[in-house]
């Protein structure tokens, strides 16, 4: 598939959006009266809206052709089958299979592994249960008040975005922080206010070799013990989360206290795994449980009709945007304060499984591939950056995201939040004409030459694409949901690109490089670098201690 672009599909795709030149979604709207009906589609209480698109009938015919000529649907049913889908590893991509109704088998070379998945979620219970109850306690016999996880990229980012936002499921007692960072501040800070006979570490990393992940485990380790002063204290203070059971035991935590997962889950698709204990923790079990059940709702329908999906459409619209549009980015707006770690989360899931140069079989790619996302909560972004959205010259669609209930007593000021969003999408896509700045200039009485210098200023284009999600509440079924759409979406866009969405060579090489950094600042020594890395490093060391 390495000739995308010169598929007639793509072909047809290029010709239909010269069709759309000189249209405006404003008169769209206009002659349509039932767009929205006839571009939303529902799955239980999540909604999608994405009528406010540059899109017609066509359009989506055309981009279900390209998708189903790209092999979407195969990639697909690849996937669900458990086939070594992630072919520079050859490995099977399964997050599925850990949401998957447990009496379904699903297969790797063979091997049935849902009775593995039950049994790790089996013993996350009962480590949960007795945490939660305080049955668990520490070294000194305190029941555990704070737990730090201690884990990057992928095994941070998705359980510190579902703790926060499912805090309100929150148990009370227990307050949740996670340190990914290398730089010691981040643990420093962290650990200031805690006390160490209540505080439970989760050491999380698939491979128990990441640099700042372990780093900060024996950081973490040294200010236990200095605290407590007994090494046996580590047995009650410290657990794991791991496909290394070698390295695991060789830092010192007892394979007792481990809980696996396998190398058919890849790290930012990993928080439905033990990854996801400390949400487990912290929401409990059913909590937990009703997050799998979520993913598992949006698999059996994005399986049903993968192209015709709520995943399907979104992947297919951002196609359409990114190649025939000149998209450049892609913004993802939570209207949902407790969402507000969902944008980084996203960037991880689109630009590390999708920022790739090669097609699977290793030729070089003629096309953009992988998206820039980025977003921040509403309405934060509307006094920030979201002037650029409306006035400037670059095209970028967003997603917003929004509830129809709040976990807030605060209820009528949710309504406030609700209409913002809609003003902003309806906004967005209607503009103002000059005609209409001039109009409002002039019932403001404005001087007739006043009313010619601003109008310009004053009038917005318009004819930007949104899409709106709009669910009931953020339950973990909700936020299950939404999580797994996007995880879908990305395969979707993967599959029409010809690229493996499932490893990530580029930060493999960020492991190695630090390495040889870290050695050559420990001895003082600079190696053979570019004048400017070497200059850095002399400066650093020069004075990195305070005169
Ligand atoms: C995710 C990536 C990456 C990974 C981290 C942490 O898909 O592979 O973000 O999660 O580098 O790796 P470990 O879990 O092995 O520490």
């Amino acid at each position: 598939m390495s000739r995308l672009v010169r598929l007639a599909q793509w072909q047809a795709l290029k010709a239909h959006r010269r069709t759309w030149r000189g249209r405006h979604l404003r008169d769209v709207f206009a002659q349509e009266l039932r767009r929205f009906e006839r571009f939303s589609a529902a799955l239980d209480d999540l909604l999608l809206d994405y009528s406010k698109n540059l899109i017609s009938a066509e359009t989506l015919a055309l981009l279900r052709d390209l998708g189903r000529v790209t092999g979407v649907e195969e990639r697909v049913a690849a996937m669900f089958r458990g086939e070594p889908i992630n072919n520079t590893e050859q490995r099977a991509v399964l997050h599925v299979a850990l949401r998957n109704d447990p009496s379904v088998p699903i297969y790797v070379q063979g091997r049935d592994v849902m009775p593995e998945v039950a049994q790790v979620l089996a013993r996350m219970e009962r480590f949960a249960n007795a945490v939660r109850s305080g049955r668990w306690k520490g070294h000194t016999g305190a029941a555990i008040t704070d737990v730090v996880n201690l884990g990057i990229g992928g095994s941070d980012l998705g359980p510190a975005m579902a703790c926060r936002a499912l805090a309100p499921y929150g148990h009370k007692r227990l307050r949740m922080h996670f340190v990914s960072n290398v730089d010691p501040q981040h643990l420093g800070d962290t650990l200031a206010p805690l006390k160490a006979e209540s505080t439970l570490f989760i050491v999380a990393s698939k491979t128990f070799t990441t640099l700042e992940t372990l780093a900060n485990a024996q950081a973490a380790r040294r200010w236990l013990l200095k605290k407590l002063k007994d090494k046996s204290a580590i047995a009650r203070h410290f657990v794991a989360v791991s496909t290394n059971r070698a390295e695991v035991k060789k830092f010192g935590i007892d394979p007792e206290h481990m809980f696996g997962f396998w190398d058919w889950v890849g790290g930012r698709y990993s928080l439905w795994s033990a990854i996801g204990l400390p949400i487990a923790l912290y929401i409990g079990m059913d909590g937990f449980r009703e997050l799998l059940a979520g993913g598992r709702d949006m698999d059996g329908h994005f399986r049903a009709d993968p192209l015709a999906s709520l995943p399907g459409t979104l992947a297919l619209l951002a196609i359409w945007y990114q190649h025939f549009w000149g998209a450049s980015a892609h913004g993802v707006m939570p209207y949902d304060q407790h969402l507000a770690r969902f944008p980084a989360y996203l960037q991880q899931l689109c630009m590390e499984s999708n920022g790739k140069g090669v097609t699977r079989d290793g030729r070089a790619v003629r096309w953009d591939t992988g998206e820039i996302v980025w977003g921040e909560p509403g309405t934060n972004g509307q006094h920030a950056f979201f002037q650029l959205l409306h006035q400037g010259t670059r095209f970028i669609p967003l997603d917003f995201l929004v509830a129809t209930r709040t976990h807030s007593d605060l209820d009528g000021q949710h309504q406030m939040l609700v209409a913002n969003c809609l003003a902003q999408s309806e906004a967005l896509m209607r503009g103002k004409t000059r005609a209409e700045a001039t109009a409002e200039l002039a019932a403001a009485g404005l001087p007739a030459r006043e009313i010619r210098r601003l109008a310009p200023h004053k009038a917005f284009p318009g004819n930007r694409p949104s899409n709106t999600l709009l669910y009931g509440q953020l339950t973990p079924r909700t936020l299950g949901r939404l999580i797994a759409l996007y995880e879908h979406k990305v395969l979707v866009q993967s599959a029409v690109w010809d690229i493996n969405a499932f490893d990530q060579w580029g930060v493999e090489l960020g492991k190695q490089l630090a390495g040889t950094l870290i050695r050559e600042l420990g001895s003082a020594r600079p190696g053979a670098h570019d004048s400017s890395t070497v200059g850095l490093m002399r400066q650093y060391l020069k004075l990195r201690t305070p005169h």
